[in-house]
């Protein structure tokens, strides 16, 4: 665990002196666990009563929260709690030094509140950044106290122990840097490659998931195991298709066609609207947002835009559709039928002839299902050649 100067408290110490309760805490420490199942050292095998007793024992880690170019999507998304309680108990677990949204100093207080945590805390504070960096003409486009982000965050940054790039624009440039890209916004990473980052993509990210990397490193100094573009493996190890309620619907062929239409409100598969699930590694589909089951962005009935990758979210168009690379499409999985030796059997060559039906039937569906001829009546979801009229919710909304 890091040592930091005495007046830090722990966690269990905080929460009783603000009077928080041990239920309160429990289910927040559920709420990790269901963020994190396996590849976080502070939840892994444990039940919620190991982890709040672990966390419990854990210095509050001092925080120092810098707002770029951003939204403040990131923050939102962590203290929009559908339970008020919720906001307090988060900020009472992690030590927030310096967050320009929610202190209420501002100007000279609120530079010098930065300059005494940095130093106090220098070497060991976590610094969270949030939004990106502008560096076309020497990053005149955002300054804060009068100096450049890019300086600031090269002082600020190279003082900390860690550093969490939350959301997309931090990660790597997000919404700022869509085309034409006015500011020439970039992530952290672009400009301190070498040092402890951790990217929390999203927009918003999921808040439980930077909490668990904040708390992992408060409690053993350590970071989780990242991917090629420096993810927490534990929360975007998994594919949004996946894991999508509705990909029962896409398996079968059922789309929505338009918002609003019968298949929309059926809760179809939004892929043909532009939904890139099938392309984006994130938990949205697990771990929802503001604690309200269901809140995501699928949930609602919009398609996934993509916002955790690099390569698609705010490059790619919205509604355009993703290739399907990485998955076999379900005629393709099917085990294959085929007779390599000995003698056939009528009965086999019964079964052979089943086979070869379901196959051919199996090859029409999927003809009609990744058809990208223009035009084409037979396209996802439309009714069969020769099957009579159209019906069903995609065909007759
Ligand atoms: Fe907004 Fe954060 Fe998006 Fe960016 O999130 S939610 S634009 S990732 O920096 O505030
Ligand atoms: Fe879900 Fe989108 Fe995949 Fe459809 S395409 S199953 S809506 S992730
Ligand atoms: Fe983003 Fe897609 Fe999740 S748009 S919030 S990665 S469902």
């Amino acid at each position: 665990m890091p040592s930091f100067p005495t007046a830090v408290e722990t966690i269990d110490d905080r929460l009783i002196r603000c009077g928080i309760s041990r239920r309160s805490f429990l289910v927040f420490c559920t709420s990790l666990m269901v963020a994190a199942p396996y590849g976080l050292a502070i939840t892994d095998k444990k039940t919620p009563e190991d982890v709040a007793d672990e966390l419990g024992k854990v210095l509050r880690p001092p925080v120092i929260w810098l707002h770029f170019q951003d939204c403040t999507g990131c923050t939102e998304t962590m203290l929009q709690t559908s339970q008020p309680g919720f906001a307090d108990l988060i900020l009472n677990v992690i030590s927030l030094e310096y967050h320009e949204t929610l202190m209420a100093g501002s100007g000279q207080q609120a530079r010098r509140a930065l300059e005494e945590a940095v130093n106090k805390y220098s070497g060991k504070y976590i610094l969270v950044i949030e939004g990106s960096i502008p560096t076309k003409d020497h990053g005149i486009y955002m300054k804060l106290a009068g100096r450049p982000a890019l300086e600031v965050l090269a002082d600020i940054g190279g003082k900390a122990g860690a550093i969490l790039a939350i959301g997309s624009c931090a990660s790597w440039g997000g919404i700022p840097s869509a085309d034409p890209d006015p500011t020439g916004a970039v992530g952290v990473a672009d400009l301190l490659p070498k040092h402890s980052i951790i990217n929390i993509p999203g927009c918003p990210p999921n808040p439980y998931t930077m909490l668990g990397v904040i708390l992992q490193y408060a409690s053993d100094g350590t970071l989780p195991e990242t991917d090629e573009q420096r993810r927490p493996k534990f929360a975007f190890d998994r594919n949004i298709h996946d894991h999508c309620p509705r990909r029962a619907h896409f398996d079968a062929g059922n789309f929505v066609k338009e918002y609003g239409d019968a298949g929309h409100r059926e809760g179809w598969c939004l892929y043909e609207m532009g939904c890139k699930g099938p392309d984006t590694h994130a938990g949205c589909s697990t771990r929802h947002f503001n604690e309200i089951p269901d809140v995501w962005p699928i949930g609602v009935g919009a398609p996934c835009i993509g916002c955790t990758e690099k390569s698609i979210a705010f490059r790619v168009p919205m509604f355009q559709v993703v290739e399907l690379h990485s998955i076999a499409a379900p005629p393709t999985s099917y085990p294959p039928i085929s007779t390599t030796y000995g003698k056939v059997s009528p009965l086999a060559t019964g079964l052979v002839g089943l086979g070869i039906g379901a196959l051919a039937g199996a090859g029409y569906v999927a003809s009609r299902r990744f058809s990208k001829v223009e035009g084409d009546e037979s396209a996802p979801g439309s009714q069969p050649p020769g099957d009579g009229p159209p019906s069903g919710p995609a065909a007759s909304p």
